[in-house]
């Protein structure tokens, strides 16, 4: 097709909150975005695929196979695919150190860029129960934060096997705090200061479906967004800029066009 955009290589690329096989997803945006963007490292950031709403109800139309054949042959064709699970695909997780189809689960990561900065790609419901308390884990101080990720841990786990529903923070945060940039805030401060605690110079999270890229808490915070509502990615150039790319609705006429993508401040 004439109209198609270019392929764009980029070193990374980071995508989370897929949730593939919920009739939310995506599926045919992210085919799009994936015929045009291709990278050396992807890592795939979690809630990629949707296993608490499979164990409800089987929705799996062609197209969410098709992103899952899309992203093993890119892994195929030589590219390192990192998936770090999150909370909707957690069964995942009985699997972390293992390889599938070329596809490493690890719990978390450190992502090595261009420029030498380092950072942690974590998909971010891990720091669930550290976002709602964080004002008496503040004052407990160390032993508190480190129990409260266990908990956080343990739990899921236990709602897991009782079948039952993912306890879900932003419907929490919606019901909880006034207003969401409140919640928003709270948990990039969480995962900032999980990342500053690990040495590191930024993190990359996803989670909460928001996309975004700033320093606000004093280290550089990256969240991939999501293919649910937003449709938003991360990639890191081959000089190490990183880019936040949203991802255009089509047009009338099939083609489709990044809509923007937007830079770090240096
Ligand atoms: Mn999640």
């Amino acid at each position: 097709m004439s109209d198609s955009p270019e392929p764009r290589h980029y070193r990374a690329l980071f995508l989370s909150d897929v949730h593939l096989g919920t009739r939310g997803c995506q599926a045919d945006m992210l085919l799009d975005f994936l015929r045009v963007y291709d990278a050396e490292t992807i890592y795939l950031v979690g809630d990629i695929v949707d296993g608490w709403r499979l164990r409800r109800q089987w929705y799996w139309p062609q197209s969410h196979n098709d992103v899952i054949q899309k992203l093993l042959r890119k892994a195929r064709k030589g590219a390192r695919v990192i998936y770090t699970p999150g909370n909707h695909d957690e069964f995942l997780r009985d699997y972390l150190g293992t390889h599938f189809g070329g596809v490493e689960v690890v719990d978390s990561v450190i992502h090595e860029g261009a420029d030498g900065r380092r950072y942690l790609v974590i998909h971010g419901d891990q720091f669930d129960v550290v976002v709602r308390h964080a004002k008496w884990l503040a004052f407990l101080g160390d032993w508190a934060y480190t129990a409260a990720l266990g908990i956080n841990t343990w739990l899921n786990i236990f709602r897991r096997k009782a079948g039952l529903t993912y306890w879900s923070l932003s419907a929490w945060a919606k019901l909880k705090v006034k207003n969401a940039v409140n919640f928003i805030g709270k948990f990039e401060e969480a995962l900032s200061n999980e990342a500053r605690r690990r040495g590191v110079d930024g993190v990359v999270c996803g989670h909460i479906h928001h996309a975004a890229m700033h320093d606000r808490f004093g280290i550089r915070y990256i969240n991939t967004g999501d293919w649910v509502e937003s449709c938003t990615a991360i990639a890191e150039t081959h000089d190490g800029q990183f880019e936040l790319i949203r991802w255009a609705k089509p047009s009338g006429l099939g083609a489709v066009v990044p809509a923007s993508r937007e830079r770090a401040a240096a």
